[in-house]
């Protein structure tokens, strides 16, 4: 983000796209959403509005792993027409490979997506059937400012105003993306948050702040914090936290939304913390899931694990069973990957990178989140971007999850992960991308023997 965002040239290409979906009489409509709880939630308010439209629909999940020629084969018809609509929602901004293809075909296609756009792309050069709504490329910040689900909801809402009844779903959203305290939200994200507020549809609470369990006991909250992972207690046993607490003379059972002004502040000294924020909760749900981002973890998760699953929960008032045991087994396996790391010493430094090689300590299925929770808790230098991973054996590669600190972005805001992993693809090779703050690339052994002695040129 380089200048300020220009909110009036974003909004002028919005509402092109909302006026084209309302004036454009459709017949049915095909959604196709990102497999994470910012994607699960837009989709989730796209269908209450086509549901409201009394529009024929279908939806699909793209997780990115195949390139769009290959994942839309089976999903385009051979017969054309202009009476199906496509919307793309928190997914779609791989322009270069799926402008080809829209090109050629009559349906409309609106995307609205908040992820960076890798290419240049000429804006007035796009295919007439498409709408590209990105605000990113006006200089908005797709996790802060705006998430998935804030644009998905400001474009339903725009069309049927009573979709404010599903705005719960996009509080999910922008905790699922933003992995921060709702004091942190900007923008149009803080907007709509307001707006939830409001309309009663979200409360939010103040409080101390230990995400992945905040619904328990302070005992279970402080072991199993992923944010902030608070070293020395995060992932520790059941005794070590009853005597940290019996110390305070605070009852480990007490709920941690329960806790006193004087309780949390005697925590925030002795643990050394000052986690202290804004939370959102859901006042129609119950447990767990009345908790905001533990609702939205809990369907981050179990888009990996069992997709049909994490679209089912997303209606349900209670947790399952089933989720229930995935979500706790996450959580102590993520809690015991972030101790690892910040007690062990990187293998490999150099000015700008660290390099974690963690096969064998970590799982691989884990990586990704372990490298992700790592930076946001800043559990290594700041000022270095993270190289986490290894050999991934089915493929034969290196599987790398890259991320940066916001303190490093806010020290150059052009200099992200994405524009990184681009300039190491243009050397290197090598098949990857992402968000300004996370992404992750595969590379062949002999490249990613390069890249350790090179990589400071890259970044
Ligand atoms: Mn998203």
């Amino acid at each position: 983000m380089a200048d300020k965002p220009d909110k009036t040239k974003f909004l002028e290409v919005f509402n092109k796209a909302v006026d084209n979906f309302i004036d454009h009489y459709f017949s049915r409509a095909i959604t196709i959403s990102h497999n994470d709880a910012d994607g699960i939630s837009s989709l989730n308010i796209i269908q209450n509005l086509l549901y409201k439209m009394h529009l024929n629909y279908d939806y699909f999940i793209y997780n990115r792993s195949v390139s769009w020629a290959n994942y839309l084969k089976g999903i385009l018809s051979k017969r054309q027409t202009d009476q199906t609509a496509f919307i793309l929602t928190d997914v779609g901004s791989n322009l270069k490979e799926l402008v080809p293809i829209i090109r050629k075909r009559k349906e409309k296609f609106f995307i609205l997506d908040h992820h960076e756009v890798e290419d240049q792309i000429n804006v007035d050069s796009l295919p007439e059937n498409l709408f590209f709504v990105n605000p990113t490329i006006y200089g908005f910040d797709g996790l802060e400012q705006i998430a998935g689900a804030t644009l998905t909801y400001m474009f339903a809402k725009r069309i049927k105003p009573s979709i404010i009844k599903q705005g719960w779903l996009t509080a999910i959203g922008i905790a699922g993306d933003s992995l921060r305290s709702m004091d942190k939200l900007q923008s149009f994200n803080r907007e709509v948050y307001e707006e939830l507020i409001d309309e009663e549809l979200i409360e939010d609470k103040k409080g101390l702040i230990l995400f992945g369990n905040m619904h328990e006991s302070i005992k279970n909250s402080l072991k199993y914090s992923i944010l902030p992972f608070i070293h020395g207690i995060s992932g520790e046993s059941d005794q070590k936290i009853n005597s940290f607490l019996n110390t305070l003379n605070i009852n480990p059972t007490t709920k941690t939304i329960d806790l006193t002004d004087s309780e949390i502040k005697e925590i925030q000294k002795k643990a050394d913390i000052d986690s202290y924020g804004h939370y959102a909760t859901l006042p129609n749900k119950f447990g767990i899931l009345k908790f905001v981002f533990e609702h939205a973890l809990m369907l981050n998760i179990l888009c990996f694990k069992n997709i049909s699953a994490a679209l089912s929960l997303i209606q349900l008032k209670t947790i399952t069973r089933y989720a229930k045991s995935v979500y706790s087994e996450y959580i102590e396996h993520l809690t015991n990957n972030l101790k690892t790391i910040s007690s062990e010493l990187a293998q490999y430094q150099t000015e700008k990178a660290i390099f974690m090689e963690v096969r064998g300590k970590v799982p691989p299925s884990n990586w990704s989140d372990t490298a992700s929770f790592s930076a946001v808790n800043e559990l290594f230098n700041p000022d270095k971007i993270l190289f986490l991973g290894g050999s991934e054996k089915k493929s034969g590669t290196i599987k790398l999850s890259i991320r940066c600190s916001r303190n490093f972005l806010n020290k150059d805001k052009d200099n992200g992960v994405n524009k990184i992993i681009s300039r190491i693809k243009k050397e290197l090779g090598g098949v990857g991308g992402g968000h300004k703050l996370a992404g992750g690339i595969r590379l062949s052994k002999a490249s990613y023997n390069i890249l350790k002695t090179k990589v400071d040129e890259f970044i």
